[in-house]
């Protein structure tokens, strides 16, 4: 009897091993519990890697996963909402306890949010919101108010030029949230100085390569007569930058640049004089999403929006503030 019980004992283990470390799961990541109890399963739709911002995003949620052993099912849309929409669909089949979305663009959530709402599964939304007609298809938002980033950026270039300059705007991702509200900030901040215009506006989708493409043409056809850049995000300003260097310009005396999410290239830029100031726009979410997400499954209700507060940094304190920067 002994010799059968032994044989139970290794064979329980093996399949318990199997499990546990999720062989053929190659999208999941974290541990089953002390003796196979399932742990929170959580979904998250991730857009894509095209900033140094989405990377940190991404990296702070894996992390807080791992931190809480919580089992991550990870998917990469490289860009594509319809990859984020079919994303949410395998997360239903997999019956997750919860979902956090980042969504790419503002429209189109509707249908797929009432597939997930009819299955019971919390919907926490990070960095981008949506634009739905029902609330209650999503607990939460963690996310800036990107119109005020859009108001600090323009608040500090009217300052800095005295409000008379010809602006480039290097715009984000079209219809995504962030690309719409910090374009709209912007435009309520310099309307009250005339003599502030946007001579050009086009968009770089939030790549620093894109940046540098659009701002290399644009200077082709208005090179004189640019006073400043307004970039969406600090990937495509330093794409500017190169951009405007290639010209034989100074950026950041010959042409300011003022962009946002205040990522660690972009202190080393200000060190350099290359870049006049950003606006933050703190990726680090992981916390703050899993604590909705922890919420959420105890049946809490929580507010529609939970703002991540921003402020503005500017060239004369980049060095000293560079050692601490976390992203
Ligand atoms: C902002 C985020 C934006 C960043 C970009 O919350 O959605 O997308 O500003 C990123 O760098 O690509």
């Amino acid at each position: 009897m002994n010799y059968l019980r032994t044989l139970l004992q290794i064979s329980a283990a093996i399949v318990a091993f199997l499990l546990g470390t999720g062989c053929g799961r190659s999208e999941s990541s974290g541990e089953a519990g002390e003796n196979g109890s399932s742990r929170i399963t959580v979904g998250f739709s991730q857009i894509g890697a095209e900033s140094a911002w989405r990377t940190a995003e991404t990296e702070s949620i894996r992390f807080e996963a791992k931190t809480r052993g919580i089992v991550l099912k990870f998917s990469d849309a490289r860009g594509d909402q319809m990859n984020q929409i079919a994303a949410l669909r395998t997360f239903i089949a997999q019956d997750v306890d919860a979902i956090i979305l980042a969504p790419i663009v503002e429209t189109g959530w509707e249908p797929i949010l009432r597939e997930v709402k009819a299955a019971g599964i919390p919907v926490i939304l990070v960095d981008r919101g949506v634009d739905v007609s029902d609330e209650s298809l999503y607990v939460t938002l963690i996310a800036s108010d990107f119109v005020e980033e859009g108001r600090m950026a323009g608040q500090w270039l009217a300052e800095r030029t005295g409000g008379t300059a010809n602006i480039v705007e290097l715009t984000g991702t079209t219809g995504s949230a962030p690309a719409n509200d910090r374009a709209a900030g912007f435009r309520e901040a310099i309307a009250g100085h005339p003599g502030m215009q946007i001579i050009h506006s086009q968009t770089g989708d939030f790549e620093r390569s894109m940046g540098k493409q659009v701002m290399e043409a644009i200077l082709k056809s208005e090179r004189a007569g640019i006073d400043a850049v307004y970039a969406h995000n600090d990937d495509m300003a330093l794409g500017a930058v190169k951009a405007i260097e290639e010209e034989g310009l100074k950026p950041g005396e010959d042409i300011l640049i003022v962009s946002i999410d205040s990522v660690r290239d972009a202190f080393v830029a200000m060190t350099e004089g290359k870049l006049n100031a950003t606006v933050e726009c703190n990726p680090l979410l992981g916390p703050q999403a899993f604590d909705a997400v922890e919420a959420a499954l105890r049946g809490e209700s929580l507010p529609k929006w939970i703002k991540v507060e921003d402020r503005l940094f500017e060239q004369m304190d980049a060095a000293e503030i560079l050692p601490t920067r976390k992203y």
